[in-house]
């Protein structure tokens, strides 16, 4: 089923220099990138993405990180990209993420494990509402559609 995933590059990501990296694994992998825009994360915003972790002891360092500096932000669709993107990505903790994942090849602390990506179809609904208005989200065709889909 065709599905959109929020990812987002986070502030260690755009400071290493990571970004074109990354964004070429989802390209080469005949995802769609769909929007993409280098934002300041408000305290405010940060807080609302990651509320659910709110009462946990990492939550003032997991927001002061994130609004540290710019992140990238997008939207990628694919078909059920959002568990692939998952599995893209790798485990949370990056020592504990396969070789071959993002975190796995480029990071080593949970707390700067350089990219988020929505875990379900209502997070990635929610998230992709909190950071994109639908007018910055393009809809357009690949011309190798017919060779990455049967
Ligand atoms: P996820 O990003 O793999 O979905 P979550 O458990 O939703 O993982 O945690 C959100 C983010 O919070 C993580 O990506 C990481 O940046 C941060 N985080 C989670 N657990 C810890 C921790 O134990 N210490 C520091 N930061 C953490």
């Amino acid at each position: 089923m065709m599905e959109r995933s929020f990812v987002m590059l986070k502030p260690d990501a755009v400071l290493r220099r990571l970004m074109g990296t990354v964004l070429t694994r989802f390209e080469e992998r005949g995802l769609k990138l769909v929007a993409v825009k280098m934002m300041n994360i408000s305290e405010e915003l940060a807080k609302e993405h990651y509320g659910e972790h709110k009462e946990k002891p990492f939550f003032n360092d997991l927001v002061s990180y994130i609004t540290s500096a710019p992140v990238l932000a997008m939207v990628i669709e694919g078909d059920d990209c959002i568990s692939l993107i998952r599995k893209m990505v790798g485990a949370t903790n990056p020592k504990e993420a396969d070789l071959g994942t993002i975190r796995g090849d480029y990071a080593l602390d949970t707390g700067r494990n350089i990219i988020h990506a929505s875990d379900s179809p209502a997070s990635a609904k929610r998230e992709i509402a909190l950071f994109f208005n639908d007018s910055e989200i393009n809809e357009y065709a690949l011309p190798d559609e017919s060779l990455i889909y049967e």
